[in-house]
């Protein structure tokens, strides 16, 4: 069977369009930490959300397994320029998780095992955009992937998925993350090519 350049380019996640200014295409799936990769015990583990909330909630690992799930694509985007289309990932809906308490805050820093921390707009984690991810690819996420669970904000630059998450801190006052203090874009949208502070 001939097998034509778009049909490969297609089956290898080859779409231009798809491919947002200044980044190119990898097969493999690099790993950007910040310092070592911490280890949790899953009995240890919580996800919390505080801060400016009604009421500060938590759940447990086995209680964050247990809320609806979903498994969807989505194409991940490197500030230092490699990008991924079509990674899959199970996880929880950030919407599910802000069900369980209220707030009029509009600002949120995602906080780490390890002391990482990013900030974005609530709205950015609303709306079906965001999720706490524990699955890649079918399999449990692998630690230096941010295992057990990870932030996954597809549509921003991926320094904002915060790996080995444990928690949203709401904020009324946005305050830079880690990367955003050393001059990485406070927003991060690749489509707009926001990669450091003043682009
Ligand atoms: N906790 C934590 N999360 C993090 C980082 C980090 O250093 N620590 N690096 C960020 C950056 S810069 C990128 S590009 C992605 C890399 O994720 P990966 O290692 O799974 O490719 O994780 C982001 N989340
Ligand atoms: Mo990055």
């Amino acid at each position: 069977m001939a097998v034509t350049r778009g049909f490969l380019g297609r089956r290898s996640g080859g779409d231009a369009s798809r491919l947002p200014p200044g980044q190119h295409l990898t097969a493999d799936f690099p790993v950007l930490s910040a310092g070592p990769t911490p280890s949790v015990r899953l009995e240890s583990w919580d996800f919390t959300i505080r801060g400016a909330v009604g009421k500060p909630v938590s759940w447990t690992w086995e209680e964050l397994r247990a809320l609806p799930s979903e498994t969807f694509a989505a194409d991940i985007h490197c500030v230092t320029k490699w990008s991924k289309l079509d990674t899959t990932w199970t996880g929880v809906r950030v919407d599910t998780l802000l069900e369980a308490t209220s707030t009029a805050a509009g600002y949120v820093t995602a906080y780490c095992d390890g002391g990482y921390t990013t900030n974005l707009p609530l709205a950015d984690l609303q709306g079906g955009q965001a999720w706490v991810v524990y699955e890649y690819a079918g399999r449990p996420l692998a630690p230096e992937h941010g295992g057990p669970a990870r932030l996954l904000v597809p549509h921003l630059y991926f320094w904002k998925s915060a790996k080995w998450v444990r928690g949203l801190e709401l904020r009324d006052v946005d305050e830079p993350g880690f990367w955003e203090m050393y001059g990485y874009h406070n927003y991060g949208d690749p489509w707009r090519e926001q990669r450091y502070s003043g682009d």
